[in-house]
């Protein structure tokens, strides 16, 4: 499969399975599912360029490099896995779960003196995003000018009462992170 064409098609996917469902004529259900067959047609009905099948669906939800997008169990409803806008105002669902001791953000140079006095807030999105490994947070900071890696206190905020979920493709989520758990991390400590 082109990749190139693979990407605009997961884009397009992220914009209507995360942020803006109207743009095809949709309605995400309350945990952010919709039905696979009606996805599909109402996608060609609005596309000219590419058209997309359940096996192009398929192909997508296995590769995409984040696995961003998932199947119900018989494969009948799709969803996003993490990323929706607060707007849509969803429940996804996920369980609480015990973070590891550390997690990181990362972001832009020119937001971590508002983070450090403000704390990390989740903005446009139902839920501040945090990573496990270092790696992915590195990739989500370099979509920002200056790319800076956060560590947060997630293990000591767990024990004082802040309530962490795990995506389906293991993004970590939860409401807010307080100043106190933030640090800068520097990537050559790593190395
Ligand atoms: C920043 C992508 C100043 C925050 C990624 C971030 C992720 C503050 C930006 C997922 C702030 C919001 C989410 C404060 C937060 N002062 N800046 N007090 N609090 N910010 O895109 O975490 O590739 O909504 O640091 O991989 O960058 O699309 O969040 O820079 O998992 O699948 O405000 O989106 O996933 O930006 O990204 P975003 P994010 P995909």
């Amino acid at each position: 499969m082109d990749t190139k064409k693979m990407r605009t098609m997961s884009k397009f996917l992220s914009l209507v399975l995360r942020h803006k469902p109207e743009t095809i004529d949709i309605q995400l259900d309350k945990q952010g599912w919709i039905a696979v067959e009606t996805l599909l047609e109402k996608v060609n009905q609005q596309n000219q360029d590419w058209q997309l099948d359940f096996a192009l669906l398929e192909y997508i939800v296995v590769n995409n490099d984040k696995k961003r997008f998932a199947f119900n169990a018989d494969k009948t409803k799709i969803r996003a896995s993490q990323g929706h806008s607060l707007g849509l105002d969803l429940d996804l669902e996920y369980e609480p779960q015990m973070p590891p001791a550390i997690l990181y953000h990362g972001t832009g140079e020119s937001n971590v003196a508002s983070i450090l006095a403000k704390g990390i807030e989740k903005r446009e999105r139902q839920y501040v995003h945090l990573s496990r490994d270092i790696d992915t947070a590195v990739v989500v900071a370099h979509r920002r000018q200056k790319p800076t890696l956060l560590q947060i206190e997630a293990g000591k905020m767990h024990s004082e009462g802040y309530i962490f979920y795990l995506s389906e493709n293991k993004v970590w989520l939860t409401l807010y992170v307080p100043p106190q758990y933030i640090a800068l991390y520097s990537v050559d400590e790593s190395v």
